[in-house]
């Protein structure tokens, strides 16, 4: 319905509800737009020089000028209020069960970005500092029993299509911004906060993952693949990555 807009294909169940509020909020700015444009050259005839060579300091006096500002006021917190705040409260105050979800941990580094899945006890396993090094840049311990199933790629993320994807973003150095357009997802990673992002993915398919802040000279090429796909292609990936851990 939104094609003449040019977003991005909509691949998430929330994705129309933010495609809405987009529309609605240009829709606003093009009326403010036009507005503000007719005001601007009625001031400049009105308050010429050849007609009010002194300065009125009181500005517009006629009757409907508040009824105007109070119009877009309303406009602004309709939006806000019936649009906005529901989409906010749906989608960020509660998350999906983790038993009903595909949870993984992204976490973003100059310039790639690390998945980790818990494997199959659905467990994540330990990590600290002192285990990182270059082939293991997420620090896991390996000796921890549920860490030993766990599974991580780099610039590589797969979930199946129809259940919640609960994502807990971080990073290991700079603020990132994880950002998967097609689902209407974006969130900074931000140094020392680990934080959840969730969304069900609606079609399968294949598209980028971009990070969307300005991160450091190579913040160009920190891009990465991720994948919607139906329950039995993720299961076989996961089984193939897991095969690589033996
Ligand atoms: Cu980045």
């Amino acid at each position: 319905m939104l094609d003449w807009l040019g977003l991005p294909v909509a691949a998430s169940a929330h994705a129309a509800a933010v495609d809405e509020v987009m529309v609605l909020v240009h829709w606003l700015m093009l009326v403010l737009f036009v507005g503000w444009s007719a005001f601007f050259v009625f001031v400049l005839v009105r308050f010429r020089r050849g007609r009010q060579p002194v300065a009125d300091y009181h500005g517009v006096r006629a009757p409907w000028a508040p009824w105007l500002e109070g119009g877009v006021l309303a406009a602004e917190v309709g939006l806000l209020v019936f649009f906005s705040i529901p989409i906010w409260s749906a989608r960020v105050d509660r998350l999906p069960a983790a038993h009903e979800s595909t949870v993984v941990r992204v976490i973003a580094e100059q310039f790639a970005w690390n998945m980790h899945y818990p494997g199959a006890d659905r467990v994540f396993g330990r990590a600290a500092i002192r285990f990182l090094s270059p082939d293991n840049p997420l620090g896991l311990d390996r000796r921890d029993p549920a860490g030993r199933d766990d599974i991580t790629t780099i610039n590589r993320m797969n979930f199946p299509v129809g259940k919640p994807v609960l994502v807990y973003l971080s990073t290991k150095d700079v603020i990132h911004s994880f950002g998967l357009p097609q689902m209407r997802v974006k969130l900074d990673a931000t140094p020392g906060l680990v934080q959840p992002v969730w969304f069900t993915p609606s079609i399968t398919g294949e598209w980028d993952i971009a990070c969307s802040q300005l991160c450091g000279l190579g913040h160009f090429r920190m891009r990465g693949i991720y994948a919607s796909q139906t329950q039995a292609d993720f299961d076989a990936w996961l089984a193939k990555e897991a095969s690589f851990l033996q």
